[in-house]
């Protein structure tokens, strides 16, 4: 599939992607936006996302970006929908419905294409990844590539994650051959923190304890310390992945006070844990190596119940 073939007879452009947009979602968007706005000048192109993080504003256009689209009515002779398929658009979902013609470009594996055009591929490391697939490289320039390269950064942990391919490495060194930045950019996007994050991160790792002879690693804020700082739960992103990177340790667990005697509890593992299924029995969910759950009780309730289950597995 190329974009340049569906452009045909088109002078209106939807894009959108899913709520809460992250590095991915908005760097598709963006980058499909760019690319439209700068070989189709004559297209009126609109993309449609909930409101983007900060670190991602400085994607070139993100300003331009229609955050509150609730009450818009339009059809779109194209819309495209990236990193998600139609029900994740949220308010956009009606632009894609009443669109003369739909394209999805997505690499979840539960997406099997929502659009009358498909480019799904679960085994492609980022949306931004297939947006490169679909653009002819020839006619992009280093504002693209910055925003093709921010989702994938941020997709795959800056190329750490096992979804990181080959292919997703000859797509970066392309990017990076249009001269920016790239070592500021990550640390923007993905490494970056504020003072107060930084501070609840030291305290989460002052008061950690090793459990397990040392192969499981636990910590615990509580309602008073969140409130001491003024820390909101997304605050607290980073925490159990650095807990994780303690050497011996196989499994982590994070968790913080919602309510009296009620927690939000993160996990992560490297492998020799199946965090998945531990979040499982507590009503949560997740991936192998990444899980979470919602347990009610005293901190050291739940901390006794969730480790002994991480000890059976370790067991086994
Ligand atoms: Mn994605």
């Amino acid at each position: 599939m190329k974009i340049d073939e569906l452009m045909n007879e088109v002078s209106t452009v939807g894009i959108g992607g899913h709520i809460r947009p992250d590095g991915d979602c908005v760097g598709s968007c963006l980058s499909m936006y760019l690319y439209i706005k700068k070989n189709y000048p004559d297209v009126k192109a609109t993309v449609f996302l909930e409101k983007i993080p900060p670190e991602l504003m400085f994607i070139k256009d993100a300003e331009l970006v229609n955050n509150d689209f609730s009450t818009d009515v339009e059809s779109f002779d194209l819309f495209i929908a990236l990193d998600c398929g139609k029900e994740r658009l949220g308010d956009a979902e009606k632009f894609f419905d009443n669109a003369k013609r739909t394209v999805n470009i997505d690499h979840h594996v539960s997406n099997e294409g929502t659009g009358d055009v498909n480019y799904i591929v679960p085994t492609a490391s980022s949306a931004c990844e297939l947006v490169y697939d679909v653009i002819d490289t020839d006619k992009i320039d280093v504002e693209i590539a910055k925003a093709i390269y921010t989702g994938m950064v941020t997709d795959t942990g800056v190329f750490k994650y096992s979804n990181t391919s080959p292919k997703t490495m000859k797509v970066a060194a392309e990017l990076i051959s249009y001269g920016f930045d790239f070592g500021s950019l990550i640390d923007h996007v993905f490494y970056e923190k504020t003072y107060l994050q930084n501070q609840i991160l030291g305290r989460a790792l002052l008061e950690s304890m090793l459990m397990l002879d040392g192969r499981c690693i636990v910590s615990v804020i509580s309602k008073q310390t969140m409130d001491f700082y003024g820390a909101s739960s997304n605050d607290l992103d980073g925490i159990v992945s650095q807990m994780l990177l303690t050497i011996g340790v196989d499994c982590s667990l994070f968790m913080y006070e919602i309510s009296p005697l009620e927690y939000k509890v993160s996990l992560r593992s490297n492998g020799a844990v199946d965090v998945a299924k531990i979040a499982g029995l507590f009503g949560g969910g997740g991936h192998t190596r990444a899980a979470g759950c919602t347990a009610n009780g005293t901190c050291h309730d739940v901390i006794n119940n969730i480790v002994k289950y991480i000890h059976h597995q370790m067991e086994e």
